[in-house]
C-alpha cells in the first residue's frame, strides 16, 4: 500500500462501545471508491468508518459518506411492492403479484411490439454481477439493444472517447499517478467537492512539496479551482476552441514529441493541419480568457515533463463533449505523456460504478469491451452464453434521450428503471414525465421519488450495506462490499429480483436448460470473469477473496498481470486492431458509425488515433429573450436526488434547497437583492428560487444545484435545462442552455406622507433591501409613485465544506 498522506480514522457510528461486527465495504457515494468499514449491531447498520488500509483513502470518508448508513435505516423505506390499480392508484402487493404483473405486461409487450419494444435502464451505482445479469437477460433473454442506464448521463462520455483515440475504453491513468505527476489539469471538474478524498490526495502532497502544478478549467470560481496554480475561467461552451487553441500553439512552439508520434499513431499531420490556425488571439475571443493565462498554460502544458488530466461533467455534459475529451487525448498523445509513471489522460467517472456497467455490457457495447457491429464479437458472445448468434441484436445502442423519444411515438410498451430517479436527474423533466406516462414503467427503488409517481409497478430493493457484490471505481480497481446484514423482511436485492425475473419469463440456452444459472452475486462473477478473458477488462486473476484481501484490484488482472494493472499502455500498445478494438469508431462531427472497412483504413492494429476535432459552438446561445447560460452541478453535502443523503439531519441541514448563483454586478444591474426569490425560465420551463448574490460565477451566467426537485414542493434545475445529446456519446448538454432571470415582485403605490422608512418597515424589509430593488438614490420618495416589492427575500445558506489537508 503506498502511503500518500497520513492516516486518518473518519467515521460515524452511533454506538461506538457496541458494535458487533465490523464489515468489509466500499463506499456507494462517488467513483473514487473509497474502502470503508460498516458497523453492525443487532443486524442493523450503526455506522461506519474509512478503511485505514485501503490505499485510496487511508481511512479517510466525507460528510455525505459518514451518514450514508442512515438511509437504510430510514423509516419510510418501502417494505412490500406496489401496483397501481384500476383506480389509478399504487396499492400495496405480494411480490408474487407484483412479478406476475411485470412478467405478463413484458410477454405481452415483446408479443406486440417485438423484443425491442422492452427497455431496461438501470444504473450507476449497483453491482457488477447485476449489470452482468441485466446485459445477459436483456440481450440473451429479451433480445432488446434498448439497454441504458443514467451512466448515459453520466459518463457515456468517457467511455466513447477512450474508444475514438485507444480502441477501448479504460482509462489509461490511475489515481496513483497523482502522486507523481508535475502537472494535473482538472478540466470541467470541481473534486474538492465531488471527489473530496481524490482531491485531498493531491493537495496533502501539494502542501508538502510544492507540486503538482494545478490547472483548473471552470467557469466557475469552485473550491478546487481557489488551490489552483492557474484558473482558466473560459465561457461556457467553449472547451474546445481552448484546446484547439492550446494544442495549436503547442504545435507552432514544437511542444511534440516526433518519436513517439512516429512509433505509435496514426494521422497526427491530419490534427496538426485543422489546429494550426488557432491563433491565442482567435482562443482568447472564444473563451474570454487572457493572452497571458493562455501562455502560461501553453508553456506548462508543452514543457512539463508528466501530466494527469482529468474531465468530468463539464468537459462531458457539453455540446463537444466527445470532441473535448479526444482533443485533450491528443495532447497526451502528441507530448508522448501517457502509460508512464505520473501521465495519462484520468477521463473520470462520476457514480460509485458506472464504469462497472460499461465494462460487463450493462449499456451500449457487448461484455468485455466488445464491439456489437463485429460479428465475430457476437459469434464469440453467443458461445459464451451458449445461445443462438441471431438471438443477438446487431445495432447501436440507443440513448435515453432517444428512447424518451420512442416512447412519444408508443415504441417502447415496458420500461424497467432499476436504481435510477429519472424524473429528477434527467434534462427537460417534463416531457420526460409526459413521455414515461405512456408507458408502462417498473421503478425498483427503495423509496418513494418522483419517478415513482408515475410507476406502474414499485419493487423495493435491499440497499448497500444488504447485498454482495462488486463495484468498479474511477481507476479501474474492482473494489468489493460484503452484506453487512440482512434486508429488512418484504424486500430483495436488485440480484434476486433479476434471477426471478429471469425464470419466470423462461429464459433458456439454446440446449434448452436456463440461461442464467448461476445464483449468488459470487457466481455471476465467476461466469463474468470467463467473459472477460483476453479482453481489455480481463478479470480472470480476480476472486471475492483476493478482491478482499488486497482492498481491490485493477483491471486486467490476469495470469500476466495476477496483482492487476496499475496504468495501461506501459507498452504503448494500443487496442485498435480492427477485431480486437470495441468499436469502428464514430464520425467525429455527426457520430455516425464507421464501417469495418472504413475503421481498417482510419487505424493500424496497436496504434493509438489522432483526430482533427473542428469546434462548433453550442445550437442553444444566449439571447435577448434569454441573456443568461444556466449551469447546474452538485454540492459536498448532496448526492444526486437526495434520496439518501436528505435523510441525514445534518446533511439536510447543511444544504436545504435549490438557489441560483448571480453575478454581483448582473444583479446588480437588474436590481436583484441576495435571497430574494427570482424566476428562473428557459426555453423548456420555469422555477422560482432564491437567489444568491456571488463572484462565484461570471458575469452573464447562472447557477443552481440539481439536486432539488420534488413535482409539488421544490424546484427542480431539469425543468430548464435542454434535452440535445453529444453526436458521440448521446450524453445530454446539461452544462450548455440558457435562460432569463426575471423578478417576481409586488408593487406599492406612495401614499402621502409614506417614507421610504414605513414603507420598509411594512413590508419587513431593510431600507437598503427596499432602495436596491427600486435602484433609489436618495430616501424621498414621491406620492403616487409606484414602487418594486420583492415578494420573498430567504437568505441561502449552504455550508461551505473545509478541506483538511492534514
Ligand atoms: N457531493 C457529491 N459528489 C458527487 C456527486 C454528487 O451528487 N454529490 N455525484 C457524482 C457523480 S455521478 C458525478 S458525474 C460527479 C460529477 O462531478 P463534477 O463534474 O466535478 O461536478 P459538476 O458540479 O456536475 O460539474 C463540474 C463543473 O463543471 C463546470 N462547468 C460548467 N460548464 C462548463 C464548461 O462549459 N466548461 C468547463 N470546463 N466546465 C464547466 C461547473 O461550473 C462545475 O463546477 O460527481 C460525483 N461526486
Ligand atoms: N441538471 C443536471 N442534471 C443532472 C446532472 C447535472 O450535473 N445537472 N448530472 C447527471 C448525472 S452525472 C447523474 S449520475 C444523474 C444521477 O441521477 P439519478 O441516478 O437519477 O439520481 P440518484 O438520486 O442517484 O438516483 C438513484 C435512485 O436509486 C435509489 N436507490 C438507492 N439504493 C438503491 C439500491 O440498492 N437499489 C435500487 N434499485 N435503488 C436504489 C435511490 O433511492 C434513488 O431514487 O443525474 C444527472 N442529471
Ligand atoms: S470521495 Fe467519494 S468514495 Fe470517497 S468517501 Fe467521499 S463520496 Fe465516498
Ligand atoms: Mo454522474
Amino acid at each position: 500500500m503506498k502511503e500518500w498522506g497520513p492516516i486518518k480514522n473518519d467515521q460515524h457510528i452511533k454506538d461506538q462501545q457496541n458494535v458487533d461486527r465490523w464489515v468489509h465495504s466500499t463506499c456507494n457515494l462517488c467513483s473514487i471508491g473509497c474502502g470503508c468499514e460498516i458497523a453492525v449491531k443487532d443486524n442493523k447498520l450503526i455506522g461506519v468508518k474509512g478503511m485505514k488500509e485501503h490505499q485510496t483513502n487511508l481511512g479517510r470518508l466525507d460528510p455525505k459518506a459518514k451518514d450514508q448508513w442512515m438511509a437504510n435505516n430510514s423509516s419510510d423505506r418501502l417494505l412490500h411492492p406496489l401496483v397501481r390499480n384500476q383506480e389509478g392508484k399504487l396499492k400495496k402487493a405480494t411480490w408474487d403479484e407484483a412479478m406476475s404483473t411485470i412478467v405478463d405486461k413484458a410477454k405481452e409487450v415483446i408479443d406486440e411490439k417485438g423484443p425491442n419494444g422492452a427497455a431496461i435502464y438501470s444504473t450507476g451505482q449497483g453491482f457488477l454481477e447485476d449489470y452482468y445479469t441485466i446485459a445477459k437477460i436483456g440481450r440473451a433473454g429479451i433480445g432488446t439493444h434498448l439497454l441504458d442506464a443514467n451512466t448515459r448521463l453520466c459518463t457515456a462520455t468517457t467511455e466513447y472517447c477512450l474508444i475514438q483515440s485507444f480502441g477501448s475504453d479504460g482509462v489509461p491513468a490511475s489515481f496513483e499517478d497523482l502522486d507523481y505527476t508535475d502537472t494535473v489539469m482538472f478540466f470541467g471538474h470541481n473534486p474538492a467537492e465531488t471527489g473530496s478524498v481524490l482531491f485531498e490526495r493531491v493537495m496533502t502532497r501539494k502542501k508538502e512539496t510544492g507540486k503538482p502544478y494545478i490547472i483548473v478549467v471552470d467557469p466557475r470560481e469552485t473550491l478546487t479551482a481557489e488551490s489552483a496554480d492557474l484558473h482558466l475561467s473560459l465561457n461556457t461552451g467553449s472547451n474546445l476552441a481552448l484546446l484547439n487553441g492550446l494544442i495549436g500553439e503547442m504545435v507552432r512552439r514544437n511542444y511534440v514529441n516526433d518519436s513517439f508520434i512516429r512509433k505509435h499513431t496514426v494521422h497526427f499531420d491530419e490534427m496538426k493541419e485543422t489546429v494550426k490556425e488557432w491563433s491565442l488571439e482567435q482562443t482568447q475571443q472564444y473563451t474570454g480568457i487572457s493572452i497571458e493565462k493562455l501562455e502560461e498554460a501553453v508553456e506548462q502544458l508543452g514543457r512539463t515533463t508528466s501530466l494527469v488530466s482529468t474531465t468530468l461533467q463539464g468537459a462531458y455534459q457539453a455540446a463537444d463533449a466527445t470532441a473535448t475529451c479526444v482533443a485533450i487525448n491528443n495532447m497526451h498523445l502528441m507530448r508522448g505523456l501517457i502509460g508512464k509513471e505520473g501521465s495519462g489522460p484520468l477521463h473520470m467517472a462520476g457514480q460509485p460504478s458506472s464504469s462497472g456497467n460499461r465494462t460487463v455490457g450493462g449499456v451500449g457495447t457487448y461484455p468485455g469491451n466488445r464491439n456489437p457491429l463485429n460479428p465475430k464479437h457476437l459469434k464469440e458472445m453467443a458461445e459464451l452464453w451458449n445461445v443462438e448468434e441471431d438471438k443477438l441484436e446487431v445495432g447501436p445502442e440507443k440513448g435515453i434521450i432517444k428512447q424518451i423519444e420512442m416512447m412519444e411515438n408508443d415504441q417502447i410498451g415496458f420500461f424497467w428503471n432499476i436504481h435510477t430517479n429519472p424524473l429528477v436527474s434527467l434534462p427537460n423533466r417534463q416531457r420526460a414525465k409526459e413521455a414515461l406516462k405512456k408507458t408502462f414503467v417498473v421503478v425498483q427503488d427503495p423509496f418513494l421519488t418522483e419517478t415513482t409517481e408515475i410507476a406502474d409497478v414499485v419493487l423495493p430493493p435491499a440497499m448497500w450495506g444488504e447485498k454482495e457484490g462488486t463495484m468498479e471505481n474511477a481507476d479501474r480497481t474492482i473494489n468489493l462490499l460484503r452484506k453487512a446484514v440482512e434486508p429488512p423482511n418484504g424486500v430483495k436485492a436488485d440480484f434476486d429480483i433479476l434471477l426471478d425475473f429471469a425464470k419466470r419469463m423462461g429464459f433458456q440456452d439454446k440446449d434448452g436448460d436456463p440461461l442464467i444459472q448461476f445464483e449468488t452475486p459470487e457466481g455471476s462473477f465467476e461466469e463474468w470473469k470467463v467473459v472477460s478473458k483476453g479482453r481489455p477488462s480481463d478479470m480472470t486473476a480476480m476472486s471475492y477473496q483476493n478482491l478482499e484481501e488486497n482492498r481491490g484490484m485493477q483491471w486486467p488482472a490476469n495470469e500476466e498481470n495476477p496483482e492487476g494493472t496499475t496504468r495501461l499502455y506501459e507498452d504503448f500498445q494500443f487496442n485498435t486492431e480492427v477485431d480486437y478494438a470495441q468499436s469502428y469508431g464514430k464520425d467525429i462531427i455527426t457520430g455516425r458509425p464507421l464501417a469495418r472497412d472504413e475503421y481498417k483504413e482510419k487505424s493500424e492494429a496497436g496504434k493509438a488515433i489522432f483526430y482533427s476535432t473542428p469546434y462548433f459552438p453550442p445550437s442553444e446561445q444566449p439571447s435577448d429573450s434569454y441573456p443568461f447560460w444556466f449551469n447546474s452541478g452538485r454540492l459536498i453535502w448532496h448526492w444526486h436526488t437526495r434520496t439518501k443523503t436528505s435523510r441525514s439531519a445534518s446533511l439536510d441541514q447543511a444544504a436545504k434547497e435549490a438557489y441560483v448563483d448571480i453575478q454581483e454586478d448582473d444583479a446588480g444591474q437588474m436590481g436583484i437583492l441576495p435571497g430574494e426569490e427570482v424566476e428562473v425560465i428557459s426555453p423548456r420551463g420555469s422555477i422560482k428560487v432564491p437567489s444568491r448574490v456571488s463572484n462565484s460565477v461570471q458575469n452573464g451566467t447562472v447557477f443552481t444545484p440539481f439536486h432539488f426537485g420534488n413535482f409539488e414542493k421544490e424546484p427542480s434545475a431539469n425543468e430548464l435545462t435542454i434535452d440535445v445529446v453529444d453526436p458521440l456519446s448521446h450524453q445530454p448538454l446539461y452544462k450548455n442552455s440558457v435562460c432569463r432571470i426575471e423578478k417576481n415582485r409586488g408593487s406599492h403605490k406612495v401614499k402621502k406622507g409614506e417614507t421610504v422608512n414605513s414603507i420598509a418597515a411594512n413590508y419587513h424589509l431593510t431600507v437598503p433591501q427596499l432602495k436596491r430593488a427600486n435602484r433609489l438614490k436618495d430616501n424621498f420618495v414621491k406620492e403616487g409613485a409606484t414602487l418594486e416589492i420583492p415578494l420573498r427575500i430567504r437568505e441561502v445558506e449552504v455550508k461551505e465544506y473545509p478541506i483538511p489537508f492534514d
